[in-house]
C-alpha cells in the first residue's frame, strides 16, 4: 500500500509542476497534453489512476509504470482538482503471466509470444482493475503504450478486452549515420549518436528515442551506416555501442551494427577477407565474442557487400551465401542474426540494373544459414516515389526475406516536402506476387506465413537526426510512426494509421483529423505526379537526388544517368523490360509477368517502368501519353496547392509553432513541385519535339535555365 501511495503522490507532484510546453515537435506522438474538456476521458482515467507495479525487478515494467504516470500527469493532472480524494475506484495492474492474480484470470497469453500483450478490464478482490499482462516485461510496456494511446485519442478505457502481438520478429531502424555525425541521406540535422561523448555522456535523447520506438513496437536499431567504416567494430566503439544498448534494453530495443566486409584486413591485418579462409572466419568469431561480451543481447550484423563499390565475398569469387553464412556462424552461438542486403548492382555489369539483385540471389535460395535473413528493398531500383514490388519477393521460398523501406525522403523532396509514406508501404506490402497463386502478397512473404519462416522482419532507413523535432518536420514524424505500425502489422491500413497519428500529434479533434488524413493520403500520389508519373524513375539530380534532372546523360556509367531510366527520344518514352528489351518482367511469377509484359494490362501507374511507348500511345482517359504525362505533372502541382489550402483551413486548431513550420514547408513544396513540373515538361517537350498539350501552361523558365541550376551544399550526402 505504501508503494501505491508513493506512486500516486508522484503523479500529483508531476501534475502540479506541469510546465506550459512549447509545441516544437520534440514530444512526437507522446505529447500527453491535457485532454480537451469535451473528451470526457477524465472519469475513465480516474478509474485507472493507480499504478500497481507487480515486479520492481523488471526494468521494462518499471519503464511502463513511469510512462503511465507521466501520461496521466500530463493528460489529466492539471484538470483534476482534489485528485487524491477522487482516486479510489481502480488500478492498473501491470504484470507477466506468472503473477498470481494474472494467472488466475486465465488470459490468452499462450498464443501471444514474447512481445504480445493483453489489456483486460477485470474485477480483482472486488475492485475494478485494468490489467496489462504479457509474457515479458517488454510486452507489458507495449500494452501500456497501447492503453495510453487510447487515452490520448479519447477512446473508452473500460470494458476492454484487447490482445495484440507483432507479426514480424525484427522491427528495425537502420541508421545511415556516420561516426563523424553526418548522416547519409539524412535531412534532420546531425546524427543523434554523439559518438565522441559516448560512452560517458548518455544524452537524454537516447531515452526519448527508445520511448518513441517502444511506443510503436520497434525493437532494434542498426547504429551505423551500411556504407560502414571498420572503426565501428573496434574496442572503443564497441564500448560506446554498449552504452546505447544499456539505455535501450529496458525498452526492448537491441542494437545491431553494419559490418564492413574488409574489417579483417583493415583491423586484423589479415591478407584477405575471403569467407572460406579459416583465418577470416576465426577473426569474425573472435570479433563477435568480443562484442557479445560487452553487449550480451547484441542483435547481429547488417551487411552491404559487393554493391556500389563496397567490398564483399564476390571479390574472392565467393557467393553472397558464402559470405553471409560465415558471419552467421560467428554470431550463432550468441543467438545473433545476419541481415544480408540484396541491394546489389555492379557498375561493371551491363545488365538492366533492375535485374541484378534477382540474378545474384535467386540461385542462392535455400543456401543461407538459418540465422540469415536477406534484406530486400521494396522495389528493384532504389526507393523511388513509385516502383513495382521487387521481383525477389515470392521468388526465394527457401529463404527468409525482410523488407527494407526508406523512411528518410532521399528521393521524395528531402525534409520539406509533405509526403506520407504509408500508402507507399501499403502498396508494396499488399502487392500480389502470385508465388503460390492469388493472394501471395508481399506482406505474407515477409511475415513468414507464405513459406513458413520463423525469422521475419522489416527495416526502415531512419529519418531521425538531432533536429529538435527529430525528423526535420512534423509530418516526417508520421513516416517513422507508420513504419513502426506496419512493421508490427504489415497488413495495417495506411489511412487508419494516418488518423491515429494525427489524433496523437494534433489532438483528437475530428475536423483536424479528417483534414490531416486527407492531406496525408493525397500526398504520396502528389509527389509521384509532380516528380515521376506513369512509371518513370530516377530522374533526380546527380548525387544529391534533389530536384529534377531528366536531361543528365554524360556520367561515366549508363545507370548513373536519368536518361538510362526514361529513355525518352523523338518517338517515345519508357524502359522496355519486356522480352524485346531487358526482359525483367520474366523475373516475376508467370501471372504477374504476363500482366507486366503487355502495356494494355500493365497498370498505367507502372507503364513506363516496363514499356517504351510512343508519345501518341492511347491512354485509358482517351488522352495520348504525352497529354496524360503533362496532365499528371500539372495535377501534382495542384494537389500540393490543395494540401496547402487544407492546412490553412485548420490554422486556428493547430498550435502556432508547428502550424507555421508546416505552412512554410508547404510553400517550399509548392514552389518545388512547380519546378519539377516545369523542368520535366520543358525537357520532354524538347526531346519529343512536341509543343505542350493544349491548355498546359508553359514552363516559367527555359530548359537551359533549369539545366544550369546547381546545389553545392545540399544536405545528406
Ligand atoms: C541509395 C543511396 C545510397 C545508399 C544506397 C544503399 O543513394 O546513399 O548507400 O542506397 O541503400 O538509395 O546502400
Amino acid at each position: 500500500m505504501g508503494r501505491l501511495i508513493a506512486w500516486c503522490a508522484s503523479v500529483l507532484l508531476l501534475a502540479g509542476a506541469m510546465p506550459a510546453y512549447a509545441e516544437d515537435g520534440y514530444d512526437l506522438w507522446l505529447r500527453y497534453r491535457p485532454l480537451p474538456a469535451g473528451i470526457q476521458a477524465r472519469d475513465r482515467a480516474q478509474a485507472a489512476a493507480l499504478v500497481y507495479d507487480v515486479d520492481r525487478h523488471d526494468q521494462s515494467i518499471i519503464k511502463a509504470g513511469e510512462e503511465i504516470e507521466r501520461a496521466l500527469a500530463g493528460m489529466l493532472g492539471a484538470q483534476v482538482p482534489n485528485y487524491s480524494q477522487s482516486v479510489v475506484p481502480g488500478a492498473i495492474l501491470l504484470g507477466t503471466a506468472d503473477e498470481p492474480r494474472i494467472k488466475a484470470l486465465n488470459l490468452p497469453l499462450g498464443s501471444l509470444g514474447s512481445e504480445g500483450y493483453v489489456i483486460r478490464s477485470a474485477t480483482i478482490d472486488g475492485k475494478a482493475v485494468t490489467v496489462i499482462a504479457a509474457n515479458s516485461g517488454v510486452g507489458v510496456l507495449y500494452g501500456s503504450f497501447a492503453l495510453i494511446e487510447r487515452l490520448q485519442r479519447g477512446l473508452p478505457i473500460d470494458g476492454l478486452d484487447i490482445s495484440a502481438a507483432p507479426k514480424l520478429k525484427l522491427r528495425l531502424l537502420d541508421h545511415w549515420d556516420n561516426l563523424d555525425r553526418t548522416v547519409e541521406r539524412g535531412y534532420a540535422g546531425q546524427s543523434i549518436w554523439d559518438w565522441w561523448k559516448l560512452p560517458d555522456f548518455k544524452s537524454p535523447r537516447y531515452t526519448d528515442y527508445a520511448r518513441a520506438n517502444a511506443s510503436i513496437g520497434i525493437n532494434g536499431a542498426v547504429l551505423n551506416n551500411v556504407n560502414a567504416k571498420a572503426d565501428s567494430l573496434t574496442a572503443p566503439y564497441i564500448v560506446k555501442a554498449a552504452a546505447l544498448a544499456d539505455v535501450f534494453r529496458p525498452y526492448g530495443i537491441k542494437v545491431y551494427l553494419s559490418a564492413r566486409w574488409s574489417a579483417p584486413i583493415e583491423l586484423g591485418h589479415l591478407k584477405t577477407a575471403d569467407p572460406l579462409d579459416p583465418a577470416v572466419a576465426t577473426w569474425w568469431k573472435a570479433k563477435a565474442d568480443e562484442i557479445y561480451a560487452a553487449i550480451p543481447d547484441f542483435g547481429g550484423f547488417l551487411v552491404k557487400a559487393n554493391s556500389e563499390g563496397q567490398p564483399g565475398p564476390q571479390d574472392y569469387h565467393r557467393s553472397h551465401a558464402d559470405g553471409a553464412n560465415m558471419l552467421a556462424a560467428a554470431v550463432k552461438p550468441h543467438g545473433g542474426v545476419i541481415m544480408w542486403r540484396a541491394f546489389v548492382y555492379a557498375q561493371e555489369n551491363p545488365e538492366d540494373r533492375a535485374k541484378q539483385a534477382y540474378d545474384d540471389f535467386k540461385a542462392l535460395d535455400g543456401r543461407f544459414a538459418d540465422n540469415v535473413i536477406v534484406q530486400v528493398k521494396n522495389g528493384a531500383i532504389d526507393f523511388q516515389p513509385r516502383e513495382p514490388f521487387h521481383p525477389l519477393f515470392g521468388a526465394m521460398p527457401g529463404t527468409p526475406l525482410m523488407m527494407e523501406f526508406q523512411i528518410t525522403k532521399e528521393y521524395l523532396g528531402m525534409a520539406t516536402h509533405l509526403v506520407y509514406l504509408g500508402p507507399l508501404y501499403e502498396e508494396a506490402l499488399q502487392a500480389d506476387t502470385w508465388a503460390h497463386g492469388k493472394g501471395s502478397t508481399v506482406a505474407k512473404v515477409i511475415d513468414g506465413s507464405l513459406d513458413h519462416h520463423a525469422l521475419t522482419g522489416m527495416a526502415g532507413v531512419a529519418n531521425i537526426g538531432s533536429d529538435r523535432d527529430w525528423a526535420g518536420s512534423t509530418f516526417n514524424q508520421a513516416n517513422w510512426f507508420v513504419f513502426g505500425r506496419m512493421a508490427w502489422n504489415p497488413d495495417a491500413s495506411a489511412k487508419t494509421v494516418a488518423g491515429e497519428w494525427s489524433e496523437l500529434t494534433f489532438g483528437p479533434n475530428p475536423q483536424v483529423t479528417s483534414t490531416v488524413v486527407d492531406m496525408m493520403t493525397t500526398s504520396r500520389e502528389a509527389v509521384v505526379n509532380y516528380m515521376e508519373p506513369l512509371g518513370l524513375a530516377h530522374m533526380m539530380g546527380t548525387g544529391h537526388h534533389y530536384g529534377p534532372a531528366p536531361w543528365v546523360h554524360e556520367l561515366a556509367r549508363p545507370e548513373w544517368n536519368p536518361v538510362y531510366y526514361h529513355k525518352a527520344d523523338a518517338t517515345g518514352i519508357g524502359f522496355d523490360r519486356t522480352k524485346t528489351g531487358s526482359n525483367a518482367v520474366a523475373q516475376y511469377a508467370p501471372h504477374v509477368a504476363a500482366m507486366f509484359a503487355d502495356p494494355k494490362t500493365t497498370p498505367e501507374r507502372n507503364l513506363l517502368w516496363f514499356h517504351h511507348v510512343g508519345w501518341d500511345y492511347p491512354m485509358a482517359s482517351g488522352r495520348t501519353l504525352w497529354e496524360e504525362l503533362a496532365a499528371h505533372y500539372t495535377l501534382g502541382v495542384s494537389q500540393v496547392a490543395d494540401m496547402h489550402g487544407k492546412w490553412r483551413s485548420i490554422q486556428p486548431l493547430i498550435d502556432p509553432e508547428r502550424y507555421a513550420k508546416t505552412d512554410i514547408f508547404l510553400s517550399i513544396q509548392q514552389r518545388e513541385a512547380q519546378w519539377w513540373r516545369d523542368a520535366c515538361l520543358a525537357y520532354f517537350a524538347s526531346v519529343s519535339g512536341r509543343p505542350l498539350p493544349a491548355g498546359e501552361a508553359p514552363p516559367a523558365r527555359s530548359l537551359a535555365e533549369y539545366e544550369a541550376v546547381t546545389f553545392p551544399y545540399e544536405p545528406g550526402k
